[in-house]
């Protein structure tokens, strides 16, 4: 086997909030090697443990206390909890932070600044290498290369809110692929994860006592083209959440209302504004499809969904829709929203909706996601001088359902083709005038999937752009530099085959 080369201190995405490489101070990983944590720190030290486990063969046990790698919770308020320093010496390297979270952002840092990805060694240690068949002797050949390049690293997030959505209503994927799909994005400090799981075409998510809602509307025939049938159940769901929090991702889930119910309108034709039931539809229209603004059920049923979702779900969001109701008049959609916004309060939920919710007078807590291509805005600048926080997430920059080019075989181009150097060089506080740094929570990244029919096609579709849009939300922006990121996400090449990751081959790289 060649030898892996060592990596460059500052080869990491997202691009370290600052970087002092030392050379005199490489860290070569020696068979005795162990990772020390107590307390707070010993969950993230036991993953770091199984890493380099994988990447070395060494035994690598994780001790208390005193050992050569250590990760220490040091609480300090006034920093981002998402902050950490890493230290690399030549003898030994230790991960501090002020929460287990900040810990965690480290170690995705220390996994890239090994020479292989570790999941390599996981996959198949005989196939990667045949010197593998004899477990010692491969570990010997790949632990006397493994060497850490010396400095510190010290580091922390623009933006507290990095997060992508994946539509499970166009095409539903499984808690086995969503697993899978949390487990990359952690990789690239993606903290949220925000879950669109109802729309004309699908209904995704378990209600109590609103069985029909997943039982005709979560089955066979169901999303664009019938081709993407399936549904959590509540335990399901609740199983998804505890795993993201494992890896600090936070869970946002949506219903979307006032408009995008065409699926539970089919369950519950009462729901319909003329009681007059509707037909199933799997073509990728929107606009046609509202909840009557006047009628008491529209609300009963809102409040036992939103009710239902904010009990099963431990963080602070409820993302509520409210795009594109154009059957929906100005005046019902005030009506609806005046009446839904403060559900989310009720049981204890921040409201984020797309930006057209700006339109309404909004709870102080509300959170529009701003998505349009053209600088109108819908009322987002308002609601920023108002006191209101904003996600950004232009479509022609952050929508990975869009084709990278005119050859892509997935996606849609109604907001034009978005190229990997198109979703990394804008900003977010210089979109939308009006709305500036301090108004914004963060950026997002979400991910239609009318034309997607796997998570391979997921994977396709995201990587590498969502790492580019990871690092715009939390590289300092004046350290952004495209060049830089390609050549950092060149390296991603090897490392996503090790991990099963499928991903665009974009000509704008030149893949190692
Ligand atoms: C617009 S952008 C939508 C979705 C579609 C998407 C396709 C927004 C909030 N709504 O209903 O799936 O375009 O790109």
């Amino acid at each position: 086997m060649r030898a892996p080369t060592m990596r460059q201190l500052g080869d990491v995405i997202p691009l370290p909030a600052s970087v002092r490489p030392d050379p005199s101070a490489d860290f070569r990983i020696a068979p005795d090697v162990s990772v020390g944590a107590v307390g707070e720190a010993a969950a993230v030290a036991d993953e770091l443990a199984a890493l380099l486990r994988h990447a070395t063969g060494f035994p690598v046990p994780r001790v208390g206390g005193t050992a050569p790698i250590r990760l220490l919770v040091e609480e300090d308020t006034a920093k981002s909890p998402e902050h950490y320093r890493l230290d690399i010496t030549a003898d030994g390297v230790t991960l501090r932070a002020p929460t287990a979270q900040g810990l965690f952002a480290g170690v995705q840092t220390f996994r890239q600044l090994l020479p292989t990805d570790p999941a390599a060694a996981a996959a198949d240690p005989a196939a990667a290498d045949p010197a593998a068949a004899d477990p010692a002797a491969a570990a010997a050949t790949a632990a006397a290369e493994i060497t850490l390049p010396g400095g510190r690293i010290e580091d922390e997030p623009r933006f507290p809110y990095r997060g992508t959505m994946i539509d499970l209503a166009r095409h539903f994927y499984s808690p086995d692929d969503l697993r899978s799909y949390i487990d990359t994005i952690a990789q690239f400090k993606i903290n949220h994860l925000h879950l669109h799981l109802t729309d004309d075409q699908g209904w995704r998510l378990e209600i109590a006592g609103w069985p029909l809602l997943t039982e005709i509307s979560g089955g066979e025939g169901t999303g664009v083209d019938g081709a993407g049938p399936g549904f959590l159940t509540a335990r399901e769901y609740a199983d998804l959440v505890a795993y993201a929090a494992t890896r600090f991702v936070t869970i946002v889930p949506e219903i979307d209302l006032p408009g995008h119910v065409n699926a539970a309108q089919l369950a519950y034709p009462e729901l319909t504004p003329d009681g007059v039931p509707v037909r199933q539809r799997t073509d990728g229209e929107v606009g046609y499809s509202t909840l009557s603004a006047d009628k008491e059920i529209t609300y009963t049923f809102v409040e036992d969904v939103l009710r239902t979702v904010a009990e099963l779900t431990p963080g602070p969001y409820l993302h509520i829709g409210g795009d594109e109701a154009f059957s929906t008049t100005a005046d019902d959609y005030r009506t609806f929203m005046s009446r839904v916004l403060p559900m989310a309060g009720k049981y204890g939920k921040r409201a984020i909706g797309w930006h057209e919710m700006a339109a309404v007078d909004l709870p102080a807590t509300a959170i529009p996601q701003y998505w349009r291509i053209e600088p109108a805005d819908g009322g987002v600048a308002r609601a920023a001088a108002a006191g209101h926080q904003v996600i950004m997430s232009p479509a022609d920059r952050t929508y990975l359902d869009m084709k990278y080019d005119e050859s892509t075989p997935l996606g849609l181009d109604w907001a034009g083709h978005v190229g990997v150097e198109r979703s990394y060089d804008w900003d977010p506080a210089d979109r939308l005038p009006g709305v500036a740094e301090e108004s914004l929570l963060g950026v997002e990244a979400p991910l239609w999937s009318e034309t997607l029919r796997s998570l391979a096609d997921v994977q396709f579709m995201a990587f590498p752009r969502l790492p580019a849009i990871a690092e715009v939300g939390w590289s300092p922006r004046a350290a952004r530099d495209w060049q830089s990121l390609r050549r950092r996400l060149a390296e991603f090449a090897p490392r996503w085959e090790a991990q099963g990751v499928n991903f665009h081959r974009s000509p704008e790289i030149d893949w190692v």
